[in-house]
């Protein structure tokens, strides 16, 4: 989405907004800046002006600062892209390129050729970082009548970053393509001025801050001190599906909760407003319409990824919960079991399900008219599944029964609208309970073992610091990979991570001494499901609908789901969800769910979930086939898994697999292959079923032996807060981190091991019982 901006004052994202510019000084030329360092992506951005004329205009220049990580292709300043001035820069060869452009549509800004722009000595590309500080001359004013107020208190200019190099990068005039994320921040920048005299030392490359040799007195504000923040009883930092129901439930029992998100709004509940062109005018974001899930991985403007983990997590309320297919089964028995590693007190995890369940129900059909679409593909799977002795059940009516079980497609998107996770209403119950979930990232703990507060890149609160009332407590629900770095920017994991932190030069100077830290595996024992995909055509699209024969070649594989964000469905399709929210956009792109238990050579029984979805959206297959007869069967070694890996950070901070954990175990691998050949088994019963990938050269187990294991990822990643006795685990029975008093972790990373499904139902339920566990321990 392309916002359009003033450098005014924009009242309605300012209410939403939690960043706001702070003075810093640079210590490699003394200049005071104004401006805001961006969390996400490590990025500072600053201006400092020079005096405000005491009469007639004000001068139309100043000098600005980036500092970015190399990770960031390319890093600008106020830019909304449209009807604005963007001054955007990026490293080539160890030196700055820098442009200046100027959109009034959203195509490729043009170069904007009024601004005198000059690189001031301090700037640099290291190994790690590049800074540029420049001096930007004819910079607040532009075509169209568009300006910088250089007198307003309440600004709102934007900063905007992309993870796409520029096509050319030595040419200031390249093509480049939109920004893949952008922000905004509250700057004062009236009070962002210096003397002349200081100025003009700056602008003219000198250093020294106001120690200048200029004999006026400078006029530099720092501005009124940021007030310090009031303390509450619990700070929850990140609102997935574990923090939204950790924190909806304590504060329902009257305590005094602050939710930390460091991304944005998502659903139109939440006050999200992205949405497809075929949906303006209606109260569906794309977070709420299940039919547009395919779009997440296709979406150019993808800023609900996080941009600091290199594997898909959500970054915006809701977490992963927000931006995931939205399967949902309830978890058995056995998931919660003490051979699935959770200890004996959580394996009455039932009182809490029941609850999940009566809060947010499953759904197996849930088009509001009560019928399923697109079912071409159950109706040809089941064929290929029932000769091999499957059943259809309604699996959440009981979960404990899973072997040799085919479903329909169970969502928790009650009423076709996407619920998950956002049936709880956060915060709903308290009062005195408040929300910043708008860009507020937690970045470490005040004071381990006795937590006093969470660190944060808020800049209008007294050191961005959030406290904690007397008995306070602190509960991590970053995800598996959110919570992990926080841990670590706080001293508390491997030595080798925190040593990268330790190198870091704004999360370093954070760091408790070492003496203070705590050794504990926050990274290691982590677990996903291994996939594989199965890419199949089928030519019951022809048979099915003949009279609609317009349509007809898009029947089965959707036409791979392309279009449904832009410019969108099928005409009558995008118009049934609107006027009823019903038919094909009703429900995720998956119509099928199966699973089948495998006995395996070590005596573990695994299990394997098989997900049909028509087109083959991401899967590459080289066999010629008909493309509009294409469907997928994704399959999932599940419970069982033996396989761990381990994750961490890298010296830029991002979070990354270091280990991936996808069939290391040789008896995953052999029963996933043996659960592949299960299903391909009865193909031939099939009247018209083709597999095109693996195509027919290629072996079962040449396929897998093959498969690219970046592509092995099943966004299911669990235990890297792992529960479990001390010396072995992170977090003990009560999900209190070892070594801490008060320190909890309430999200995927505490998840011993891999669930018989998606696990966003068994994260639910165990945030309901880790809630409940939590409230019950004395302060
Ligand atoms: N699970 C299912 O059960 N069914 C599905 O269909 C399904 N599909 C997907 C899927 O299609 C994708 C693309 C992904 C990524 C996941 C899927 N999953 C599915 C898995 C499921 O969504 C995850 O297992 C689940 O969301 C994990 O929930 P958690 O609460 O443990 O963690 P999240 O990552 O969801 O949320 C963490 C939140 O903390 C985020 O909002 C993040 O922005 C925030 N955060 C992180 N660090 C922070 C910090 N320092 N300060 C403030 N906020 C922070
Ligand atoms: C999940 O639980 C997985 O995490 C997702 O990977 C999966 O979606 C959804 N549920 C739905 O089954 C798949 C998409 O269908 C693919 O098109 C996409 O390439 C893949 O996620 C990316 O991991």
């Amino acid at each position: 989405m392309l916002l359009r901006l003033s450098l005014g004052v924009l009242p309605f994202v300012g209410s939403a907004l939690a960043q706001a510019a702070a003075q810093f000084t640079d210590p490699d030329n003394g200049i005071t800046f104004w401006g805001i360092t961006d969390v996400v992506h490590d990025v500072t951005y600053g201006y400092v002006f020079p005096p405000l004329a005491t009469s007639g205009s004000n001068p139309t220049e100043y000098i600005g600062t980036i500092v970015s990580p190399l990770v960031n292709q390319w890093n600008g300043s106020v830019c909304s892209m449209i009807d604005s001035l963007l001054v955007a820069a990026w490293p080539n060869n160890g030196e700055i390129v820098f442009t200046t452009r100027y959109a009034t549509t959203n195509v490729l800004p043009d170069v904007y050729p009024g601004p005198v722009i000059t690189t001031l000595p301090t700037s640099y590309v290291n190994s790690t970082h590049w800074k540029w500080v420049y001096r930007c001359q004819n910079c607040t004013t532009w075509v169209g009548g568009g300006s910088i107020d250089v007198n307003s208190q309440s600004a709102v200019p934007a900063w905007c970053s992309s993870t796409i190099a520029v096509d050319d990068p030595a040419d200031p005039g390249t093509s480049m393509v939109q920004h893949t994320d952008f922000g905004f921040y509250f700057f004062p920048f009236a009070e962002a001025h210096v003397s002349a005299s200081v100025y003009n030392n700056w602008a003219s490359g000198g250093t020294g801050g106001g120690t200048t040799t200029s004999t006026t007195t400078t006029t530099t504000s720092t501005g009124p001190a940021a007030p310090s923040a009031t303390p509450v009883d619990y700070i929850i930092v990140g609102a997935g599906p574990g923090g939204i129901i950790t924190a909806d439930r304590i504060s329902q029992a009257g305590k005094k909760v602050l939710l930390l998100e460091r991304g944005g709004p998502s659903t139109w509940e939440t006050g999200g407003r992205y949405t497809a062109p075929w949906l303006e005018g209606t109260d569906f974001t794309k977070f709420d319409v299940p039919g547009l899930f395919e779009s997440m991985f296709t979406d150019p403007n993808a800023f609900w990824w996080c941009k600091d983990i290199t594997v898909f997590a959500g970054c915006l309320v809701g977490g992963g919960g927000a931006v995931n297919g939205a399967l949902y089964w309830l978890p058995s028995d056995e998931d919660f079991s003490t051979s699935s590693g959770w200890p004996t007190q959580w394996t009455n995890h039932q009182p809490y399900t029941a609850a999940l369940k009566a809060r947010l129900p499953p759904t197996d059909a849930p088009s509001t008219d009560g019928k399923r679409y697109l079912e071409q593909v159950s109706n040809v799977v089941s064929q290929l599944l029932i000769p091999q002795g499957y059943r259809n059940v309604t699996i959440n009516d009981n979960p404990d029964d899973k072997d040799h079980i085919y479903v329909h497609m169970t969502l928790s998107a009650a009423n076709a609208v996407d619920q998950s996770p956002h049936t709880y209403k956060p915060l709903s119950h308290a009062q005195t309970s408040s929300s910043k979930w708008t860009h507020m990232c937690g970045t470490s703990f005040e004071t381990a073992p006795q937590i006093t507060g969470v660190k944060t890149n808020d800049t209008s609160v007294l050191n961005g610091i959030y406290p904690l009332n007397p008995g306070g407590r602190v509960i991590l629900s970053g995800g598996s990979y959110g919570s992990a770095r926080i841990l670590y920017r706080s001293g508390i994991g491997p030595t080798d991570m925190i040593e990268l932190v330790q190198g870091d030069p704004v999360a370093g100077p954070l760091l408790p001494p070492s003496s203070q830290w705590i050794n504990l595996p926050v990274g290691y024992n982590v677990s996903d499901n291994p996939s594989i995909n199965l890419v199949f055509t089928h030519p019951s699209a022809f048979l099915i609908f003949p009279s609609r024969p317009v349509l007809k070649n898009i029947f089965l594989s959707y036409d791979n789901w392309a279009d449904v964000f832009t410019p969108g469905p099928p005409a009558a399709d995008a118009a049934q969800y609107i006027a009823s929210q019903s038919g094909v956009m009703a429900q995720a792109s998956p119509r099928l769910n199966f699973w089948q238990a495998l006995g395996a050579t070590d005596g573990t029984t695994r299990w394997m979930q098989g997900t049909a979805r028509p087109g083959a959206a991401s899967v590459t297959t080289v066999y010629p086939y008909n493309e509009t007869q294409i469907f997928t069967i994704t399959a999932y070694l599940s419970s069982g898994i033996k396989s761990r890996g381990r994750l961490g950070i890298n010296a830029a901070l991002n979070a990354l697999p270091l280990v991936n954990p996808w069939l290391v175990d040789p008896v995953d691998k052999s029963t996933l292959i043996t659960g592949l050949k299960d299903i391909v088994s009865t193909l031939s019963l099939v009247p018209g079923l083709t597999l095109i990938t693996p195509d027919n050269t290629t072996t079962i187990d040449e396929y897998v032996d093959t498969y690219d294991p970046s592509t092995m990822d099943s966004n299911h990643w669990i235990g890297s807060n792992i529960i479990g006795p001390q010396g072995k685990a992170v977090v003990d029975v009560n999900t209190k981190v070892y070594g801490t008093n008060n320190l909890f972790v309430v999200d995927a990373s505490i998840v011993p091991t891999l669930p018989f499904g998606n696990p966003h139902g068994l994260i639910m339920s165990m945030a309901e019982q880790a809630a409940a566990k939590i409230l019950a321990l004395a302060t």
